[in-house]
């Protein structure tokens, strides 16, 4: 197995049982398998890197049992409303200015109101404007709120799955999987970069991850970034006493997700302040390649941009430009 895997030979047709298999192989071999596959679709030691920057904190109306920013949850994040787009602005300026080249906007919104549309039409051509990639996630569209973020610039859309669709009614119940598929679909025909992955440690078991990534794997076509979060426990929230995730099982995540998504950029995502550099690197040998930048993620502290400038540095990955 060796050379660069061709758009021909990117499967949609994995079984579940394949990916079970792949998750129960010995450590070893399903790293270096993995890393192969990093290695044949991408330049090896760098790494994409994306910012986040909460727009619309809190008082969601969704009932996620993972996110502080759900009204249904009790956690001390209060309901702000949409940020100013000179607010925006300067935060995309500062960002630029840090050296970062994508800004991912996020919203605690169900889903984007009519009105809300002009404003966030105008942040997404001022972020455009100071030279950033745009990408947001504002929760479910309709499929010509789809096509109006296009065509006012945005590059990507995050929307997660989040879980298995066995699982799914375990940690949500305000919608369903489909209509994240839903979502997807609107995003894809609007021809939106698509960034769509989930979460491990929500007390799912083997069986929900495998779904998920298989899920993932036989789109119609794959996400262009696959975000993979280690649940941050957050006080308030339901899942805030699950089970801590084993990080060679969390490592084992990503090392399946870079397998049946070869030409993805897999994220190493929320979760990373939690984590050694030890369980970091092992994670970039199984084939993440991209990682949220900057000391903060939505509502919590990710890992210090002096830490992982250090560990980058450490390791030999430079920032993809
Ligand atoms: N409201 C929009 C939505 O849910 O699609 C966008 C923002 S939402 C916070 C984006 C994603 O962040 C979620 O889908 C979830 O995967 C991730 N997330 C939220 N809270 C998290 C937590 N406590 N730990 C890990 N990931 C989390
Ligand atoms: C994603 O998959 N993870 C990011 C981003 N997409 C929007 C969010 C992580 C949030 C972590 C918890 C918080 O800070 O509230
Ligand atoms: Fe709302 Fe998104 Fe948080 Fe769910 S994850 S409660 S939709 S902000």
């Amino acid at each position: 197995m060796s050379g660069k895997t061709t758009d021909a030979q990117v499967r949609y047709d994995w079984q579940i049982e394949e990916v079970l298999d792949l998750f129960n192989l010995p450590f070893n071999d399903l790293l270096f398998r993995s890393h192969l596959v990093l290695r044949e679709n991408f330049t090896p030691n760098q790494i994409q890197v994306s910012t986040l920057l909460n727009i619309k904190e809190g008082g969601c109306s969704e009932n996620c049992g993972y996110c502080s920013q759900s009204a249904h949850n009790n956690s001390d994040v209060k309901a702000k409303p949409l940020m100013t787009v000179d607010d925006v602005k300067t935060a995309a300026q500062r960002a630029k200015d840090a050296g970062m080249t994508r800004l991912c906007m996020g919203a605690s919104w169900r889903n984007p109101k009519e009105r809300d549309m002009p404003e966030i039409i105008s942040i997404i051509k001022e972020v455009k404007k100071i030279g950033l990639q745009a990408c947001m996630t504002l929760g479910m569209l309709t499929e010509e709120q789809a096509q109006t973020l296009k065509e006012a610039g945005l590059d990507y859309y995050n929307h997660n799955l989040d879980t298995s669709r066995e699982y799914y009614s375990k940690v949500v119940t305000t919608r369903t999987f489909d209509d994240r598929l839903e979502t997807l679909k609107y995003i894809r025909d609007a021809g939106i970069s698509v960034c769509c992955g989930g979460i491990v440690g929500l007390g799912e078991d083997l069986f929900d991850r495998a779904s998920m990534l298989c899920t993932l794997a036989n789109l119609p076509k794959h996400p262009d970034s696959v975000p993979v979060n280690m649940l941050v426990k957050l006080d308030g929230t339901p899942l805030s006493e699950v089970a801590d995730v084993d990080h060679i099982d969390f490592v084992k995540m990503i090392a399946v997700a870079r397998i049946v998504l070869p030409k993805s950029y897999v994220r190493l995502s929320a979760g990373r302040a939690e984590m050694s550099e030890t369980t970091q690197a092992l994670c970039f040998f199984a084939g993440a390649n991209s990682i949220f930048y900057g000391d903060k993620l939505l509502t919590t502290d990710n890992a210090s941009q002096r830490d992982d400038e250090q560990m980058l540095a450490k390791l030999g990955l430079s920032i993809e430009r």
